[in-house]
């Protein structure tokens, strides 16, 4: 049982595409946070909630640790690592909360430019390079195909090229990337977003309610956005 605490602590990314976003969408809410000097902590001013600044790939785990109540992070990573949980048999602690409406993208499927697509059975024993080996490995055996994940963290689209891997499984958002590439996206496994992600159990303490606050505020902005 995790130890009672009175602020709550929200996991952004330091420094990528979801960082600026996600403090504009805070602040929009009503925070303000006086800087620590290494900016890793950020004190909140105006209300007891307080960030953390982290590599994304670090927020689903810090969630399911309870060293943060909250994180935005893209979904993909956040399905990624329930996928793996979920491999391990371990229970989902973390959930999504509310899609943020920024941070668009898709995990799609993508091929060399020559081969004529003819569906999910084309990938039967490919090499497929991705970051994403839970959701990959979910999709193919939805689609009952036997192909081999070769895991990368990154420069998936030149696996192709460098001959580690058939086809590629990563985040597209212009398709700019793939072009350059040679390859062309055929299928998507995931659409995804930011998220607000947060855990599946309610708060014991005075969190709850500046949950609660904190949700409605958000709620009000997203609702100003669209
Ligand atoms: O340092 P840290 O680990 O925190 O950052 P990171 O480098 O892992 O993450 P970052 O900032 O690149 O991405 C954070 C999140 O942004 C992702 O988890 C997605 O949810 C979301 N997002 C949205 C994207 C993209 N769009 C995207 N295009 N993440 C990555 N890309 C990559 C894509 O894979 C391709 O290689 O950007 C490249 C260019 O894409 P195109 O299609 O526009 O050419
Ligand atoms: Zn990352």
């Amino acid at each position: 049982v995790p130890a009672a605490r009175d602020r709550l602590r929200i996991a952004i990314q330091k420094s990528g595409r979801l960082s600026d976003p996600a403090r504009a969408l805070l602040a929009s809410c009503g925070l303000s946070w006086r800087e620590s000097r290494d900016k890793l902590f950020c004190y909140g001013e105006t209300l007891p909630v307080d960030l953390l600044l982290v590599r994304d790939d670090d927020i689903p785990g810090l969630l399911a640790d309870g060293v943060c109540d909250y994180g935005i992070v893209g979904r993909n990573v956040l399905e990624e690592h329930a996928a793996l949980r979920e491999g391990e048999g371990r229970p989902q602690v973390s959930k999504e909360v509310r899609p943020l409406g920024f941070g668009g993208c898709r995990l799609d499927i993508a091929v060399p430019e020559a081969w004529d697509w003819e569906g999910p059975q084309q990938l039967q024993g490919r090499r497929i390079a991705t970051s994403y080996p839970g959701l990959l490995a979910r999709w193919l055996a939805q689609e009952q195909v036997d192909a081999s994940v070769v895991m990368l963290s990154g420069s998936v689209e030149i696996a192709p090229r460098l001959g580690q891997a058939d086809v590629v499984c990563d985040l597209v958002s212009s398709g700019g990337t793939l072009l350059a590439n040679q390859l062309k996206p055929v299928a998507t496994i995931m659409r995804s977003e930011a998220v607000l992600a947060g855990p599946v159990q309610p708060f014991a303490d005075i969190r709850g309610e500046l949950a609660q606050m904190l949700l409605r505020r958000l709620d009000g902005v997203l609702r100003l956005k669209d």
